[in-house]
């Protein structure tokens, strides 16, 4: 008998359990845990855990990517500053008015925000993941790979997901197996995480449920609160333009803390930075916002530069990267001059037709 032929022969309920986590004990163990501590059934906790797979897709993925390659934030920006995302956000915009205007007036955060998350996490919808979450966060939190270089923390950020995930079902009648999302177990148009879900997701149409994927009206209402809930400071804007007086620069001073708003308006002159009348009145801290256009070695060319204030910090706390920030900023502006009817930058003007 082939070895071939013997694995066919093999009973079907083995293939049946292979990739699940059925019979793992840590999982039993763990399953009895969150039961107790979220006041759950633990033989529905057991059932949910036993009917998740191991996707080895979501191992690869969740890794850093192996060959990095230099930033580029002109490259980042044209990948959502394009042609079917700004169209697809005008007609978000029109369609969707009345609940975009409720939620700049009642969070202060504004219209053009919400705009742009919606527009490069999900394209207004179209992408929201098909990926089981329960799979997805089942294989981050038992199976996580351990040559990421941060896995320790990661395994423990994904095993308090999985709990709130099984919480937020049970509470919302979801079905803890139908529910898709990201292979990060990211959730509906705005990709919301169980925790951010049970934070700050809101019944924004009233209709008696938190529905993230099918009512753009609680997507909208949902963002604009977890701004709120990060700090969003109304009128203040997320950053200003900034240049360089090279005979006192001190450039590493300035780049030291990161994004994190560190230098009044004084201070950063002082350091050598060139201030915009608006940013001089700034009333709070500000960061200088290095983006990187590929490696100057290569050909690439200089980084960009802004000034970054607390709401600009505030738009990387849905996402920690000034690059990604940047680029929900700008394309929300840039969705905003289209309904205003203003000229675009002529790169995008002919695109945009
Ligand atoms: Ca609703």
């Amino acid at each position: 008998m082939s070895v071939a032929a013997h694995s066919t022969n093999k009973p079907k309920t083995a293939k049946s359990i292979s990739g699940t986590y059925a019979d793992s004990p840590a999982v039993k163990l763990f399953a009895q845990d969150v039961a107790m501590r979220r006041d759950l059934d633990p033989e529905w906790v057991q059932g949910v855990f036993s009917q998740a797979r191991k996707l080895p897709q979501v191992q690869r993925w969740i890794l850093p990517p192996t060959q990095v390659t230099a930033k580029n934030w002109a490259a980042y920006r044209a990948r959502f500053i394009e042609p079917i995302r700004l169209k697809a956000g005008l007609a978000f915009w029109n369609t969707h008015r009345v609940w975009l205007d409720k939620a700049e007036a009642d969070t202060g955060v504004p219209a053009s925000l919400i705009a742009g998350i919606l527009g490069v996490e999900t394209l207004y919808g179209r992408h929201m993941g098909d990926i089981r979450v329960i799979d997805a966060l089942m294989t981050l939190t038992f199976d996580f790979p351990p040559s990421h270089p941060r896995a320790a923390a990661r395994t423990e950020f994904f095993r308090s997901e999985l709990e709130q995930f099984l919480s937020l079902a049970q509470r919302t009648g979801l079905d803890p197996l139908q529910v898709r999302g990201s292979f990060a177990g990211a959730m509906g148009m705005p990709q919301f995480m169980p925790s951010s879900w049970v934070k700050y997701a809101v019944d924004f149409d009233g209709d008696g449920k938190v529905d993230l994927w099918n009512s753009p009206a609680d997507a909208i209402g949902s963002v604009a609160y977890y701004f709120k809930g990060h700090g969003w400071k109304k009128e203040m804007p997320t950053h200003y333009a900034v240049g360089f007086d090279a005979s006192r620069l001190q450039l590493d001073a300035l780049l030291a803390p990161d994004i994190l708003p560190s230098f009044g308006p004084a201070r950063a002159q002082s350091l050598g930075l060139v201030l915009p009348e608006a940013a001089q009145q700034h009333q709070g801290l500000l960061a200088l916002i290095q983006l990187h256009n590929g490696d100057p070695a290569q050909g690439g060319a200089a980084p960009s530069y802004v000034l970054g204030t607390d709401n600009f910090y505030a738009v990387t706390r849905y996402n920690w990267s000034s690059y990604y920030a940047l680029a929900v900023i700008e394309l929300g502006e840039a969705i905003a001059a289209l309904r205003r009817s203003e000229p675009l930058p002529s790169s995008l003007a002919q695109q945009a037709k």
